[in-house]
């Protein structure tokens, strides 16, 4: 039933600013509204979170993985506190609402919190979480995996195009990565980690609803693929003297697309978003190619299935083509599927607000790592034409408001 009387109701109108405001801190020189991590504009946007989070007298720090967190004091300090979170970083070419609308949120309820004099009784934390979308480091939820003790040694250890070492990029956004194993958060220490989303898909709009509680969120396995062949001249190598590494590529790309478009128990998505060939020269034989090949699934041993039966097809066009594959696993993230005493209270706060439905999240989120030590919520918003990780990216700032209600009444009803 949909209850209109709501003490933290959300100023929509902050909110459109929020956004607007974010959307100017971009790379102009790059499509959409690009913010890619570990530039001059994330930190511009950070700076701005900051002054936001102390204008409101919410208590901000930067933890060991370089997560911003601003922080509001509970009546019962001894409970663990209440996370909201998402991220602020963008895909190449991304739009203004992907992961910001989780933070602006966040922004939001601590100032209605504060505005209305309210004490809640757990902590509540509001999270800008650190490169959340895949890096050029290989790796993605980069800051959610350090606060939960998931970056290995090797993933601090890997280099970006400019030569950038991971570790040094999270101390130049303010971490101490040296700290992140013994400050990492364990079972206990978060109580509930809610996370407001756009849908990114197109079952809200299709099925008429505003609201979304999360059921599930799939897991994602991450492989870059190396294609070696032997570069030549395009012009005097006959056709059956060349070991063409760009034909062997395409070959083993749609093989993916074939294995995926099988039917399974549970849906299966594969993409190759990300392809480099060299030399590069239209008069020259490729020598090779380097993909980025990434699968998704609610069911991991699924993905596994899948990957395998990949890499055997890899290894029949070795044989058939004189070309060497290797898969290289860039990074796996579990599925997750949410607690359902968390999809009743979600659902619960969702239904005060507007008309819901429950769906599972095609897309991957911070909330798949901090899944890893606490009972995550998540709440998707309608994205018009289902777009996302495009400029199209949009989401009317009224739905977003509806969120952010129905992400307050959430919190609310836990905290009680
Ligand atoms: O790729 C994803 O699913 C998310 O947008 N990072
Ligand atoms: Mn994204
Ligand atoms: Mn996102």
């Amino acid at each position: 039933m949909i209850t209109k009387d709501f003490q933290l109701k959300p100023n929509t109108a902050r909110i459109q600013n929020d956004i607007e405001t974010l959307a100017k801190l971009v790379d102009l020189t790059k499509p959409g509204w690009t913010r890619r991590p570990f530039t001059r504009w994330y930190e511009e946007s950070r700076e701005w979170l900051k002054n936001e989070m102390t204008k409101y007298g919410l208590e901000v720090s930067i933890d060991s993985a370089s997560n911003l967190i601003g922080r509001i004091p509970g009546k019962e300090e001894g409970l663990a506190p209440i996370m909201i979170g998402s991220h602020t970083d963008t895909v190449m070419g991304g739009g203004r609402f992907d992961g910001i609308i989780g933070v602006v949120a966040g922004l939001e309820i601590a100032r209605r919190i504060k505005e209305e004099n309210i004490q809640l009784r757990h902590p509540l934390e509001i999270v800008d979480f650190t490169a959340e979308e895949p890096s050029e480091f290989g790796i993605s939820t980069i800051g959610s995996r350090g606060m939960v003790n998931n970056l290995t040694d090797d993933m601090l250890q890997r280099k970006d195009p400019s030569g950038l070492i991971l570790k040094e990029g999270i101390r130049q956004m303010g971490g101490h990565p040296e700290r992140i194993r013994q400050q990492a958060r364990n079972e206990g220490d978060v109580a509930l980690y809610l996370e407001l989303h756009i849908e990114q898909g197109p079952v809200l709009e299709q099925n008429n609803k505003k609201l979304g509680v999360v059921t599930g969120i799939v897991g994602i396995q991450r492989y870059r693929v190396i294609v070696e062949g032997r570069p030549n001249h395009a012009g005097t190598t006959p056709m059956n003297m060349r070991l063409d590494a760009l034909p062997g590529a395409s070959e083993l790309i749609l093989a993916l697309e074939n294995i995926c478009n099988e039917t399974y128990s549970e849906q299966v998505v594969g993409t190759v978003g990300k392809l480099n060939v060299e030399p590069n020269g239209s008069n020259v034989i490729p020598g090779r190619v380097v993909f980025d090949l990434e699968i998704r699934s609610l069911e991991t041993e699924l993905m596994e299935q899948i990957m395998n039966r990949l890499i055997e097809r890899g290894q029949s066009i070795e044989s058939l083509r004189g070309l060497s594959i290797s898969f290289d696993c860039l990074s796996k993230s579990e599925p997750i599927r949410v607690n359902s005493r968390v999809i009743d209270t979600v659902k619960k706060g969702c239904e005060q607000t507007a008309e819901t439905i429950t769906l599972p999240s095609g897309a991957g989120h911070d909330a798949n790592q901090l899944a890893k030590i606490a009972p995550i919520g998540m709440i998707f918003v309608p994205s018009k034409d289902g777009r996302s990780h495009c400029p199209e990216e949009w989401t009317s700032y009224e739905d977003v408001a509806l969120g952010v209600e129905a992400l307050a009444r959430s919190l609310i009803l836990f905290d009680n």
